[in-house]
């Protein structure tokens, strides 16, 4: 496109006059931040309007991506590098005497996902708007995001995340397609003609919801997708009578209760919650969402819904939006009066499912009386769904009473989202081979054989505009010098630079590079944590929400067993290492939080102690975030990727790192397995039990971690310190419950649920070989020059075209 400099000074002179009465001299960095995101979006609203246009004129078939998280970060330079300003709008900013890196991190991120997954769908976004497909993204607009979190005492304290404090520049407030949605009320037969039952509901509490559109620019295309998220309010909320009586907080009650649906993402990225509120946000934004394809689907095509699928498909992203599919029965029946066969026809093809994880105890379960008394209409139809399910399963296996037990939607009180959700899709999906092999085979086994035809793989995958492009400008300008741009849309290019991996010339400024990053890393962490970190010390990263079956528990325990290796025998020669954690544990996570605890604490104890003499550091950086990990990948040398095998679906950090040229330390779980087939196994450190092995020991009920110790003084002295008062007589408790459940089990738990003890062993030695690997510079270099080569794979393009291929079906459309 062409820029005109000067007209866009213009623009972020008028905007700062406008919004603030300022002139530029008088502007602070939050004013031009401000101004410049407003000018960047004028040049975004054209192409958005156009695509908008080039969408409604000849309609075509679209995805919808509903998803209780879209993790976002920070827009302004993704939308620089996808629109092709960046150089532009740094120069602009360079001569009206402002620095980019410092008006960048006015932006505060867009945190309305735990990790993961939300992450994922921000990704997919990207790749379907640069790929030119029609896929959209629905959600929720959290007035506040994922929690801030401040490491106090080396505790992790939880704040708000008010995000909105100051405006959003990036979206457009949406009032004129504001839609009801209804909870609670009683369910009434309604006199339809031509025989179809239909029902109203009669009172219960109406909430407005309004969307806000925010575009997802496409990179070096003119597509300019949309992310629509959904606010709720309350249209008579404020009662003037009650105020006027003085009843202040009774006069806002009604106000307060619709706003509290979209008040807050629930920070727990690994288990049903089982609020009510949190059914309210599920059912609030699909509702919404769905009552808006509608609207359009009519003004497209008519009264006529029955063809609806054809033009409309929508992923749900995990169980969080699944209730969708009984809503969108329900607006076929009650609201279009179609009859429940053909009702069912349209869902059936217009759902796809994806599961993000096999744990068992994250599956989503409501129970009756909860979902009953705010959904009572939805209720009857969840019940109609699986008396007609139960049907057709006694037909199939007629004697099996058992399997139709396993196998109801509704059962021992509750309502198996899951379940639901597999029965209404066409397509259901797993995000790894491993696990989706793990699915079939294991978790929904009995709906495999079932079903057989709706199950697939589609293995996750990143955006490598904002990974490495944007994230890594040095690794980006490298790559392009060797093999030329194109790589930005195809990141299988990168096997180009294969060529080089024994060219010492490359490799030496490969690593240089690495250096750079490292340098920038640890300057930026002295000024904003004041941590201080060692550039020719090995980064060696695990940056992941904290969860037991991440197991941060068995590295720092490592770290801990290095610690008391240095202190053994002062003669010991390694290279120096910086273990460096980032991690925000869900805020009821009793145990994870004791994790975090026990990092910081020995991170005290080996910071502290002059006789480590540099050898080992560790740090835990506060509040990991997108904006945190952007500058944290570049700069890793060791990507620690340590999950129990079988229990990560696949992971997407260990892909950034991969891309980033990190070595990754793993286990033969999710992605990984799939990571290092592409990197070649020499260009990796795996090691621990397989996601088999691991069966076969659950099923024969055979695993004594007291073996272990027994095997291993080293390790039976660091689990020692747990409990010995060395490492702060404040902590003895939450390290004795640590401790415990390693050892023997507690609250009627099995003992190292997660196999801690027994990979420790394996653990370390591959921490040996790595360390010997990075003695040798050379060939450590070409380890992770080789990773950056083979990453093509898992760029989030690739996965999207598989989703668009397989499932979605749908086609180009190019934006002229
Ligand atoms: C559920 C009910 C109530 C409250 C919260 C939740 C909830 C919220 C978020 C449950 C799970 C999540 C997030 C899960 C997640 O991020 N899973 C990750 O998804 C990634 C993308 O597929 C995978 O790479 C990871 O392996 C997987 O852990």
């Amino acid at each position: 496109m062409n820029f005109d400099k000067e007209a866009f000074k213009t623009s972020i002179r008028t905007r700062l006059k406008r919004n603030y009465g300022k002139h530029l001299e008088e502007a602070n960095k939050h004013d031009i931040y401000d101004a410049v995101s407003a000018s960047v979006m004028e040049y975004i609203q054209t192409n958005w309007m156009a695509t908008r246009k080039t969408y409604e004129e000849k309609p075509c078939r679209q995805m919808y991506y509903l998803s209780a998280e879209f993790l976002m970060g920070r827009a302004l330079s993704n939308n620089l590098i996808n629109f092709g300003i960046m150089k532009e709008v740094k120069e602009v900013l360079d001569e009206l005497n402002f620095d980019y890196t410092s008006i960048e991190e006015e932006e505060p991120d867009a945190g309305l996902g735990n990790g993961g997954l939300g992450r994922l769908a921000a990704c997919f976004l990207d790749s379907l708007a640069t790929l030119d497909y029609p896929g959209h993204g629905y959600g929720i607009r959290y007035q506040y995001g994922m929690f801030e979190q401040r490491i106090e005492n080396g505790y992790q304290v939880e704040y708000p995340d008010n995000w909105l404090k100051h405006r959003d520049p990036w979206e457009v407030k949406r009032s004129d397609l504001a839609v009801k949605v209804i909870f609670g009320g009683t369910p009434t037969a309604k006199n339809v003609s031509g025989g179809h039952v239909a029902f109203r509901i009669e009172g219960g509490e109406v909430i407005t919801a309004t969307p806000y559109d925010v575009p997802v620019v496409g990179f070096d295309t003119k597509t300019v997708n949309r992310l629509r998220l959904w606010e709720a309010s309350s249209d008579d909320g404020f009662d003037l009578q009650l105020f006027n009586d003085m009843h202040y907080n009774r006069a806002v009650e009604r106000q307060n209760s619709a706003e509290n649906i979209s008040r807050v993402l629930y920070p727990n990225d690994s288990g049903p919650s089982g609020k009510a509120l949190r059914l309210k946000q599920q059912y609030f934004f699909s509702s919404a969402s769905l009552q808006d394809l509608l609207a359009k689907y009519k003004r497209d095509h008519g009264e006529d819904l029955s063809k609806f699928a054809e033009y409309n498909v929508i992923q749900l992203n995990d169980t969080h939006p699944v209730v969708a599919i009984p809503e969108l029965m329900r607006l076929l029946i009650d609201e279009h009066y179609m009859g429940w066969d053909d009702a069912w026809a349209v869902v059936t093809k217009t759902f796809a499912y994806t599961n993000h994880t096999i744990l068992a105890e994250a599956l989503e379960k409501w129970p009756i009386d909860i979902f009953q008394g705010l959904l009572p209409r939805i209720y009857q139809i969840v019940e109609e769904i699986n008396r007609r399910f139960v049907t057709q399963l006694r037909e199939k296996f007629p004697e099996d009473w058992q399997r139709q037990n396993r196998m109801s939607i509704i059962a021992e009180g509750k309502i198996h989202m899951a379940w639901l959700a597999i029965v209404g899709s066409f397509s259901v999906n797993g995000v790894a081979a491993l696990h989706t092999e793990l699915l079939k085979g294991v978790e929904l086994k009995d709906w495999y054989e079932l079903f057989p035809a709706k199950f697939n793989n589609k293995t996750n995958g990143v955006t490598q505009r904002r990974w490495l492009a944007s994230a890594n400008p040095k690794l980006s300008a490298f790559i392009t010098k060797k093999i030329g741009h194109g790589w930005e849309k195809d990141l299988s290019q990168l096997k180009k630079l294969e060529k080089y991996a024994d060219d010492d010339a490359t490799l030496d400024e490969f690593m240089a590079i690495k250096r750079e990053n490292k340098v920038e890393l640890a300057r930026y962490l002295k000024e904003t944590q004041n941590v201080f970190i060692d550039p020719d010390s090995i980064f060696d990263v695990q940056i992941k929400r904290l969860h037991e079956y991440k197991r941060q528990l068995l590295n720092i325990l490592h770290v801990m067993y290095l610690y008391r290796r240095i202190l053994e025998d002062p003669t010991y020669q390694c290279a120096p290492r910086t273990f460096i954690f980032g991690a925000k544990a869900a805020s009821g996570y009793r145990r994870a939080k004791s994790i975090i605890k026990l990092i910081n604490a020995v991170g005290d104890r080996v910071n502290n102690d002059h006789r480590v003499k540099g050898k080992l550091r560790v740090v835990f950086l506060e509040n990991y975030r997108v904006s945190l990990a952007e500058k944290i990948f570049p700069a890793s040398d060791v990507s620690e990727q340590i999950s129990t095998a079988g229990k990560e679906a696949s992971g997407t950090g260990n892909m950034k790192f991969m891309i980033n040229g990190a070595v990754t330390v793993g286990t033969l779980d999710g992605a990984n397995i799939e990571i290092v087939e592409e990197a070649g196994e020499e260009n990796a450190f795996i090691f621990g039990l397989t996601a088999e092995e691991i069966q076969a020991i659950e099923s024969g009920h055979k695993y004594n971690p007291q073996e272990y110790l027994a095997r291993n003084p080293g390790l039976a002295s660091v689990l020692n310190q747990l409990v010995d008062g060395s490492l702060g007589a404040d902590t003895a408790g939450i390290f004795r419950e640590l401790y415990e459940s390693l050892v023997f089990g507690i609250e009627g738990q099995r003992p190292d649920v997660y196999y801690v003890l027994a990979d420790f062993g394996a653990y370390a030695e591959a921490h040996e070989r790595l360390e010997q690997a990075y003695r040798d510079q050379r060939r450590w270099a070409k380890m992770a020059f080789l990773n950056v080569a083979r990453s093509g794979k898992f760029s989030s393009d690739r996965t999207i075209e598989d989703y668009v291929r397989d499932i979605w079906k749908l086609e180009k459309v190019v934006v002229k």
